[in-house]
């Protein structure tokens, strides 16, 4: 008799991502650091493809969101499938997200056209065989908020004496885990509930575990400073029904998001604390670093740190210091830097004590506060 599989058997190995979010736009950038983070959007098929060739990995799961429009370019489409054609060592199943739902029928109709043999397009609640010890239940949104919780079919569908994994896209109940605003509504023990090995969920762009077997993979490229962990994928290996899955996360993120804060109260030496925040040199090219200056410095301090920060930026892909929390100290010979008499020394004069009057709005306060760095940053120039 031949034995069943036992646990010692791996029974399918596969990857997990979501919101790649192709062709997003990124409109608050300049346009070359735009053309950029696209890019490495695109690329993340590429990385992806690599990280379950390393791993052994037969499947790649893409829990929504792989498009970040409902009407992509047809460059955006026709690329992503090229690039997933090319990878044929695996099978990539896509689903759609509330992004590019299920009616985004022009855009799934073209990727139906387009798609290579090793993409499975998961457009309806059907058990979909991935091996034939797995099957996957996905549950595709339907419109951008579906209001109900399309998870709910698990429970009770039929898959035999197979591995059960679920695939679903949206917020967790009790958990406010929605990119998008949206309503909470998968219950977060639906995995236990429906008798599933592993539940891949999209939609929150950060990695998080939910449960034993329910994941947020988190997009493989970052999209804002939001998520503090490296981005990265999920490999899963599972070993027979009701084996606990293992799983793994893998880095995929090309371009890093930082942000640091620069406290410069009571600290001696401002332009080494400067340096030391910032990322390594050779990371710079594909960082977007936004930094932001507290504390309380003189004026010759200030210029320092702000010439600092203007030497460091052709460094980095996108940067920016936010100095105007950066409080600022100065004391009669400082303001000698500016003029000892005359009208220049009278507006200094009358800025300062601008900048400390609590009878006027904050806002007025660091308006003068700005023009009086600004007259150092002029005098100590000069
Ligand atoms: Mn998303």
């Amino acid at each position: 008799m031949v034995p069943r599989a036992t646990k010692s058997v791996l029974l399918i190995k596969f990857i997990h991502s979501s919101d790649l979010h192709l062709g997003k736009p990124f409109g608050r950038y300049p346009e070359d650091v735009r053309v950029r983070l696209r890019q490495a959007r695109a690329d993340s098929l590429v990385t992806l493809a690599a990280r379950a060739k390393d791993n052994d990995a037969s499947h790649i799961l893409l829990a929504g969101d792989t498009f970040d429009q409902m009407t992509p370019t047809p460059t955006v489409i026709r690329q992503a499938l090229n690039m997933m054609r090319a990878a044929d060592h695996v099978t990539w199943v896509v689903m759609p997200g509330n992004h590019d739902h299920v009616n985004a029928t022009e855009l799934w109709r073209q990727v139906a056209q387009d798609a290579p043999p090793n993409v499975a397009l998961q457009l309806a609640p059907v058990p979909f065989a991935l091996n034939s010890g797995t099957t996957l239940l996905p549950a595709p949104p339907t419109e951008r908020n579906p209001g109900r919780d399309l998870t709910e079919w698990f429970d009770t569908a039929p898959t035999a004496e197979t591995v059960r994994i679920g695939l679903a896209h949206g917020s967790v109940t009790d958990f406010n885990s929605s990119e998008d605003g949206a309503s909470s509504i998968i219950p977060p023990d639906r995995a236990k509930r429906a008798g599933l090995e592993y539940l891949g969920l999209g939609d929150w762009h950060g990695q998080l575990q939910i449960g034993p077997e329910t994941w947020y993979s988190g997009a493989p490229e970052a999209d804002g400073f939001k998520h503090a962990l490296p981005p990265s994928a999920l490999l899963v290996e599972i070993s027979g029904p009701a084996a606990p899955a293992k799983v793994t996360p893998v880095p995929t993120g090309a371009i890093h998001w930082h942000r640091a804060t620069l406290d410069l109260m009571d600290t001696e030496d401002c332009t080494g604390a400067q340096s030391r925040v910032l990322p390594p040199l050779a990371q710079r090219a594909l960082t977007l670093f936004d930094l932001s200056v507290t504390g309380r410095v003189g004026p010759v301090v200030r210029a320092e740190i702000k010439s600092a920060c203007e030497q460091a930026a052709p460094d980095f892909l996108w940067q920016n210091s936010d100095l105007t929390h950066l409080r600022l100290e100065h004391d009669t010979a400082d303001l000698d830097l500016i003029d000892r008499q005359g009208a220049l020394r009278a507006t200094a004069e009358a800025l300062a004590k601008e900048a400390t009057d609590e009878t006027i709005s904050p806002q007025a306060r660091q308006t003068a506060q700005e023009a009086l760095s600004h007259l150092f940053s002029v005098a100590l120039e000069a």
